[in-house]
């Protein structure tokens, strides 16, 4: 038997965006059970153990067949010491210890609850129940001063926590393109996110806008948002150049991941017609992303807005540690490239000095 299971074990590459994954695959109960203490990791800020947990879920969606035993792990990447407990508990209890622990905490629970308010992190989460604020009741009540996001988030928490349909994300691509279209002719709307990906769910929609000439594309954000204003289609706008400034209690968006474009984080109102909404409701909310970027970073861009976070940053990982370049949703560069200007400018400034010898060895890391 021993033998049987060696010859069925697995490779696979090191780097997720090597790999193909499938949205179905043969191992969710191990994969969510790692993305479960992932989720707990990101709402306690540590950010090393999150992306470890993450890690080893997507090897484990990677992997061409269901695992039966750990045995068949053995060599695999990005499955450290902490991951290949929680997979043996599941594999041999069905559950892991550890995993229904954190699912049934307090603390999760609160911080998920909190933290799925549309411009609440988990800053401001972790302040609210250090304040005894355990839910979105106890919220309401305690007189708690909202900005104005997280007033929206509240009125629409219902909305925005049912996911989004293909057919949402269609209606409201329609929209979308018929402002731009009517404002700025030759301006182009691109789907996103993980409905670009396929998905026929999300959590928003994503869109990234742009023209064909450089330079063209200033100004389409506002005029966009204030026409989408005008028919009535937003109940929440709120435009920034960058976003930077966004992530610390904005909507709660991992702040490596943050560019510098021009974007809308919106609040959709979408009528009957556009949509199914809820029983008995004649709209429904939903979250919709706007990123404006010139035509010359539009690839960056979309390949940058594309997602997953996790392919994201395993591709800029691949491409900085294999390929010694430097990514991001602007641009692709060169980092021996640019170090070798940069040394030949201090070699040429050094020279001209008479002063020390020239910069000849590598750059340490
Ligand atoms: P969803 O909406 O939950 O179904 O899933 P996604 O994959 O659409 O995720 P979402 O909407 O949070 O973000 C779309 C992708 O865009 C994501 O995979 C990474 C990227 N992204 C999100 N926020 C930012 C940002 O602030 N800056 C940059 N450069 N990329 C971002
Ligand atoms: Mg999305």
């Amino acid at each position: 038997e021993e033998k049987e299971e060696e010859t069925c074990s697995f490779t696979v590459p090191n780097y997720a965006c090597q790999r193909r994954t499938q949205l179905h695959h043969h191992n969710p109960s191990l994969s969510d059970a790692l993305t479960l203490l992932a989720e707990n990791a990101e709402l306690n800020e540590d950010d090393g153990r999150a992306v470890a947990f993450r890690r080893a879920a997507a090897v484990l969606k990677a992997l061409p067949a269901e695992v039966t035993s750990v045995s068949q792990l053995k060599g695999l990447p990005c499955l450290g010491e902490h991951s290949l407990r929680v997979i043996k508990d599941v594999l041999k209890d069905g559950s892991c210890s550890e995993v229904e622990t954190t699912k049934h905490s307090q603390r999760f629970n609160a911080l998920k609850v909190l933290t799925g308010i549309f411009g609440v992190g988990v800053k401001t989460a972790d302040r609210w129940i250090r304040d005894g604020i355990f839910n979105l009741q106890q919220l309401r009540e305690s007189q708690t001063t909202l900005n104005r996001a997280q007033q929206a988030g509240l009125d629409h928490y219902e909305d925005l926590n049912q996911p989004v349909t293909r057919a949402d994300a269609d209606s409201i691509t329609e929209i979308v393109q018929e402002a731009v279209s009517s404002l700025f002719p030759g301006a182009q709307v691109t789907l996103t996110g993980g409905f670009r990906r396929g998905k026929m769910t999300g959590h928003d929609v994503d869109f990234l806008l742009t023209h064909p000439e450089e330079g063209r594309e200033e100004g389409l954000m506002d005029k966009v948002v204030s026409w989408l204003d005008s028919q009535g289609l937003l109940l929440y706008q709120k435009t920034s150049r960058n976003s930077y400034l966004e992530s610390r209690d904005g909507p709660g968006r991992p702040s490596s991941n943050m560019d510098r474009f021009e974007r809308c984080f919106a609040i959709f109102k979408l009528s009957r017609g556009q949509t199914s909404p809820p029983a008995g409701h004649q709209w429904r909310a939903v979250r919709v992303d706007l990123v404006v970027t010139p035509i010359s970073q539009f690839a960056f861009a979309l390949l940058g807005w594309t997602g997953s976070k996790l392919f994201e940053r395993e591709l800029r990982r691949w491409a900085g540690h294999e390929k010694a370049m430097s990514l991001s949703s602007h641009a692709l560069f060169d980092k021996t490239q640019v170090i070798n200007t940069l040394f030949r400018e201090i070699n040429m400034w050094n020279c001209s000095n008479h002063t020390r010898s020239p910069v000849s060895e590598a750059i340490p890391e």
